[in-house]
């Protein structure tokens, strides 16, 4: 009999094969999907309950459900967590937190005082675990919000104020992170201002809003340390009728300020797909930031799962040559299946569809393409479905140490006995 890691190798041989007859070459595929930074969140390894103290309750326009055993009572808890989905994750890797994972202790401070000395623990572990950061501002969930979700667009100056500082500071976080570790730190905009129902005035909110990230954004930083990301949204919990940064306004905004723009899969009808947008994005804006989450029906931000749509975002930054102009971060939070399982399947499946958009003979179709052979075009695309990428990503899992196919879920198994149940 045959040991697992020789069958993986047998399995690799033929697979190269395969795809050196369509003109690929499968090593450097792998190094090529093993080098891309994705960026894994660390509110999915918690219900989004952040380390502030306080009211944990999630509100302004977003939502977890889920009651798996095991879910992280504090900072410590969630790192052991995360450390312990990071044995399952293949490739290049960084940490993405959002701003109420602050550590402020006893201290009374709120997020327009955070700074990057609240996040020390956090800047340590990456340091440790040798992964990068992204960071973003909590513009929801905070006492300011109770009366009504306005942040940015507010007609409360006081309300709008704070708000700005808060932008302000997690840029000043950001910068710092990206210097700390040499390696530059997203920072992603989200607003859920917006209206359960049909608003009057559709015009000074969005004025407002677009004027408080220009003073947030008013300080000259540098771009090899930080970058900003403006993401939009067609609708959340409670803003049904109007969301304040839609697309037009966030895409616009993104195109004329010189600011990534951040397209999150769930963020629009669900007949729309993010892959077709991206080569239209990537004509007006220097850089694309990718949410990817999977709704199902609506933003229901589920785990991602190895569909059409992602390996057809993920053949678009291929085929387009974009892989330097995208960031790839995820954004899912399901509290009803174990959490670390929820970041290992859909941190693999992420970087499975990128492997396979590596192997896929982009060049050979879009020639078929280009003599008007779409009767050919059509048949090598089916075809390309069924090329032999399992055996291709089990040896991209062995070579990095990861545990290769289902057996990842043992380990996530014993974990959850001997770990997660005991809390
Ligand atoms: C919400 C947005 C946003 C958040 C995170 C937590 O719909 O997708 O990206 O999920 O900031
Ligand atoms: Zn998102």
């Amino acid at each position: 009999m045959m040991s697992i890691d020789q069958r993986i190798l047998q399995g690799y041989n033929y697979a190269k094969d395969v795809f050196s007859e369509m003109g690929i070459d499968v090593d450097n595929a792998v190094n090529d999907a093993l080098s891309m930074p994705i960026s894994m969140h660390c509110w999915q390894g918690d219900d989004f309950h952040g380390l502030e103290s306080g009211e944990k309750a999630l509100s302004g326009g977003i939502a977890v459900t889920g009651n798996a055993p095991g879910c992280p009572r504090n900072a410590t808890e969630l790192r052991d967590d995360i450390k312990h989905a990071l044995t399952l994750i293949p490739g290049a890797t960084k940490l993405n937190l959002h701003s109420n994972y602050a550590e402020v202790g006893s201290r009374n401070v709120d997020r327009d005082a955070y700074t990057v000395s609240d996040f020390s623990n956090w800047l340590e572990f990456a340091k440790e675990n040798q992964l990068g950061l992204d960071f973003n501002p909590t513009f929801f969930s905070h006492a300011t919000m109770m009366d009504g979700n306005f942040t940015l667009a507010s007609t409360d100056e006081t309300k709008r104020r704070f708000w700005i500082e808060h932008g302000k500071r997690c840029r000043e976080i950001g910068e710092a992170f990206g210097r700390a570790l040499g390696q530059t730190c997203v920072v992603n905009y989200w607003m859920a201002d917006g209206f359960k129902d049909m608003p009057a005035d559709t015009a000074s909110y969005r004025a407002r809003m677009a004027e408080s990230l220009d003073e947030i954004f008013a300080v000259e930083m540098d771009s090899k340390y930080m970058v900003e990301a403006i993401e939009s949204k067609l609708f959340g919990f409670g803003i049904e009728s109007y969301t304040v940064a839609s697309h037009e306004f966030s895409m616009g905004y993104a195109i004329s300020r010189d600011k990534t723009y951040c397209l999150d899969c769930g963020h629009f009808h669900p007949t729309e797909s993010i892959a077709d947008k991206l080569s239209s994005v990537l004509q007006y804006v220097r850089k694309v930031l990718l949410h990817t989450s999977r709704g199902v029906r609506w933003d229901s931000d589920h785990v991602v799962t190895l569909d059409d749509e992602l390996i057809r975002i993920m053949n678009e930054l291929v085929a387009g040559n974009y892989l330097d102009r995208v960031y790839i971060a995820q954004d899912y939070f399901d509290g009803s299946i174990n959490r670390i399982a929820c970041w290992a399947i859909a941190m693999r499946n992420t970087r499975k569809a990128l492997m396979m958009a590596l192997l896929y003979p982009h060049d050979k179709i879009k020639q078929l393409e280009s003599q008007g052979n779409l009767t050919e075009r059509l048949a090598m695309q089916q075809l390309c479905k069924t090329l032999p990428y399992g055996a291709v990503w089990d040896y991209l899992c062995l070579r990095e140490g990861k545990k290769p196919g289902i057996t990842c879920i043992d380990d996530i198994r014993e974990y959850e006995k001997r770990v997660l149940s005991a809390r």
